[in-house]
């Protein structure tokens, strides 16, 4: 497989190869290194871009002086290595102050502080030039139904996502938000919980024009969902702004593996609409191939980059497969007998209005229309032949 390389658009998460590896069972598996080291080893790799909380560069409670110093430092290494920070995001989730959510806590004084702390990270997303400012409300939730006015928190949920995408517009940045949806973890159920939980919220806001997603794949395989169908009607909606890829396997914890190393299956139809785009044309993504994944706990330092290098030959792999699928004369065929290229059709004709739709008379052959045979399944084997043929 031929290497990554700056073209390929490869983005990671600082806080990715950064994890330490601590979970709620057990302590830090490995050492942590200074966020520029990352950057660098990353740049090695063949990587384009990487992305950050703004925590996982400066600590939370870090004087403005070092803040600026350690920002500085890692812009100078994005620089020095040609790299792109195309997302910047907040950590509202770590800190103690956060334990009931950021812009949804009950407590007004902790919402105050926690709008302050994101609108702060949009200056410094504009100032190094990133495009998209992701918003995952991790901590937006409860464990106790009884805790929250649950209306109440849906209308401070849209103040507080309309006053960040209001500054973002007044200040004129060339900034998106990017709403990241999950079903659960931390909280025992957090608000926005799927792709189309944010796109309703987003349709009700005021300044919802610059507010899209970054759908990540095991968040909506955690909720038993297909990623591609999430990723396909963000597309739709002219909402998918950015992209989180991992691997999940099944209703679980989210384990965040390394693309591919979930459901192989649908990783492979997720890059095909990548790289492929729906089969007859429509919105494509155009954005960074961004992973937010965990090397493996049981995994050292020196494996760390072996891991972020698999996202990319897996998707790379994928990508090839993918377009040869699609190349394939048998493949075309085999959609045309499908009827694939038929749902491309209106259902109305051109100019047709609803009573004359009502009042032509038209025999539908309901016996033999029942009887089409759709030939999903052998479309469906030539796609494996591609992928494990
Ligand atoms: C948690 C996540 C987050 C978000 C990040 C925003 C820590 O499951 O996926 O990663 O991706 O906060 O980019
Ligand atoms: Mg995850
Ligand atoms: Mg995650
Ligand atoms: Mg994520």
């Amino acid at each position: 497989m031929r290497k990554p390389q700056p073209s390929d658009k490869f983005s990671f998460g600082l806080w990715t190869v950064g994890w330490t590896a601590g979970d709620p069972f057990g302590e830090p598996t490995r050492p942590a290194l200074d966020p520029w080291q990352y950057a660098e080893k990353l740049a090695e790799l063949g990587a384009w871009g990487f992305t950050f909380h703004d925590n996982d560069v400066w600590p939370f409670d870090a004087s403005d002086a070092e803040r600026d110093a350690r920002v500085g430092k890692l812009a100078e290494a994005a620089k020095a290595h040609g790299l792109t920070i195309e997302m910047v995001t907040t950590n509202t989730f770590s800190h103690p102050i956060f334990k009931d959510g950021g812009l949804t806590n009950n407590d007004r004084q902790i919402r105050r502080f926690g709008l302050k702390k994101i609108l702060r990270n949009v200056d410094l997303a504009a100032e190094l030039g990133a495009t998209t400012f992701v918003m995952w409300g991790g901590r937006e939730g409860s464990e106790y139904d009884s805790s929250k006015d649950l209306n109440a928190a849906f209308d401070r949920y849209k103040e507080g996502l309309d006053t960040v995408a209001g500054y973002i517009k007044e200040k004129g940045y060339d900034l998106r938000i990017g709403l990241e949806p999950k079903p659960n973890e931390p909280r025992g159920d957090i608000f926005l919980p799927t792709v189309g939980h944010a796109l309703a919220l987003i349709a009700e806001l005021d300044n919802g024009d610059v507010v899209g997603l970054n759908p990540e794949t095991g968040h909506e395989q955690m909720a038993g969902l297909n990623y591609t169908h999430a990723l396909a009607q963000a597309l739709n909606a002219g909402k998918l702004f950015h992209i989180d890829l991992n691997g999940q396997s099944g209703i679980k914890y989210d384990q965040d593996k390394v693309f591919g190393h979930g459901d192989l299956l649908s990783a492979f139809f997720t890059v095909d609409l990548l790289v492929n785009g729906f089969p007859n044309g429509g919105p494509r993504y155009e954005g960074p191939i961004h992973f937010d994944y965990k090397p493996a706990r049981t995994d050292g330092l020196d494996s760390v980059w072996e891991t972020a290098a698999a996202n990319m030959e897996m998707f790379l792999m994928l990508s090839e497969k993918a377009k040869a699928f699609r190349e394939d004369p048998k493949t075309q065929e085999l959609m045309k007998q499908s009827g694939v290229f038929e749902l491309n059709e209106p259902t109305l004709a051109a100019g047709e209005s609803v009573s004359d739709f009502m009042a032509a008379q038209e025999d539908y052959d309901v016996d033999s229309l029942a009887a089409r045979d759709y030939h999903f399944v052998e479309l469906h084997q030539q796609a494996l032949r591609h992928l494990i043929g």
